[in-house]
Order: structure tokens, then sequence, then C-alpha cells
């Protein structure tokens, strides 16, 4: 009796003043997954641009950098993946940092920074997208979500575009904080900040009727081009709430 009642005071002292999870690159990758090509740009730590501490992730495609997936598909990408899914139908907070260089290409290509990714389940077999997506294109900065209570998904559903801006600030570093409701059913939601202004009021539903909730990767994940992109990450927390997830002032 006496170990129940501790374990129950020490969970709840953890779930109101930490992260469940958080990366800042300081001492290294720590349990993140790579999901990139081999090359040894692909994502490395970088002191000269950080959003807090010393350090940063940096990451890098060129030309010609690609691998291939589970399934066998080509793909151009340099990330890392948090692979620890958030429960469906769990409200959390989520924040980042990302740093675009001012230098980077503006053509039209696909390109996806970041992503909420959920497994499919067995029998869902076609190239399925994520149910949130962070992208960049011609300019562009936008924010799309899917939802499908179907439990074996035979096609994508509908993208909703939650935020776009052609004026995203490059060069410097962005601030993002999110409060999500994965829920198939009706029940989720989305709200949104970017740099302390409110940028999105969604409710409805929310990803994927899958036996796992998604987790968050990030990174470059493009189609092939000429051209060489770098970004920049820091700061990526998962919390209970919004405390748990704001960058100290
Ligand atoms: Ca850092
Ligand atoms: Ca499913």
């Amino acid at each position: 009796m006496k170990w129940f009642l501790i374990s129950i005071v020490s969970l709840s002292a953890c779930t109101t003043s930490k992260p469940y999870f958080e990366y800042t690159f300081e001492k290294g990758f720590d349990d993140l997954h790579p999901t990139s090509h081999k090359n040894p740009w692909a994502f490395v730590l970088d002191s000269s641009v950080v959003r807090s501490g010393k350090k940063s992730v940096r990451f890098e495609v060129r030309k010609g950098d690609y691998r291939f997936s589970k399934r066998g598909k080509k793909s151009s990408r340099a990330e890392l993946a948090t692979e620890k899914p958030i429960s469906i139908g769990q409200e959390y907070w989520f924040s980042f940092s990302l740093f675009i260089p001012a230098n980077f290409p503006i053509e039209d290509n696909r390109l996806v920074l970041g992503q909420w990714w959920s497994e499919p389940d067995e029998g869902e077999n076609f190239d399925r997208s994520p149910p949130m997506a962070f992208r960049y294109r011609n300019g562009m900065f936008y924010i799309s979500l899917r939802a499908s209570a179907e439990k074996i998904m035979k096609e994508n559903g509908k993208e909703i575009i939650l935020f776009e801006t052609k004026k995203y600030p490059t060069g410097k570093w962005v601030d993002f904080i999110f409060n999500i409701k994965w829920s198939y059913r009706g029940d989720g939601f989305v709200d949104a900040w970017m740099n302390e202004n409110k940028i999105i009021k969604y409710s409805g539903p929310t990803g994927y009727n899958d036996d796992k909730g998604p987790s968050f990767q990030f990174g470059i994940y493009r189609d092939e081009t000429e051209k060489t992109y770098v970004v920049y990450f820091d700061d990526i927390r998962v919390g209970p709430t919004r405390q748990t997830v704001e960058m100290k002032k």
C-alpha cells in the first residue's frame, strides 16, 4: 500500500510540472530515431544557429540524397522521429521552434518539415498521408489536417488547411505551440500559436481510427530537386499543459 501511494504522488508531480518528453539537442539526439539518407550531413548538432542553450539540430538534403522506406519507396529525406505515440482521445500540448534560413530555395516542390505520423493498421496498404503536416512550398508555409473514422482506410481523407501564410519569417526562429486532441469521432480539436499569435482554432474530427496514436517526426522530407535544403529545429516538447511545453522566458 505504501508503495502504491508513493507511485501516485510521483506520477501527479510529473504530470503537472514537466513535459512528457523534450528534445533540446544540448547533449545529443536522445532516443530520436533517424529516417534519413545516409550521408553525414543529414542531421547534425549545430552551435551557430540555436534557439536555446548551445545547440540545435541542423538538417540538410542535397541533390541525390535519398533513402528507401520499408515499403521500398524512394524518398528524399533527413528526419528524426520521436516514436512516442500520443493516445487517441488524449488532450496534450506540443511545441517546437523552427528556423528556415533566409536563402532557402523558393520553388514549387513538395516539402514536409514536420508531421504527426500515424502507423497504418494492417490492411491500410496505400500511400497514406499523415494526420497533420507542416509544409513549405513555393514560399507558402501551411499546416494541414486529415481525419477519417474508417478503421481500415482505402484512400486518404480530405485535407483541411488549418493555416497558411506567404509571409513566413525566414532567417529567424519561429516558436510554435499546439493544443491538440486526436479524435476521429468529432470531439477533437487543434488550437495553435505562432510566436504567441493565435493562428488556429479548429474543432472537429482529427486523425485516424488506428490502433496506435500519432507520433511526431521532423526535418526535411521532399521530392527530389537540384537544390540543397537546410533547416534547423530546437526545443521540441510534448506535455500535459501549456506551461510544461512553453519556452522559459
Ligand atoms: Ca538547444
Ligand atoms: Ca486505421
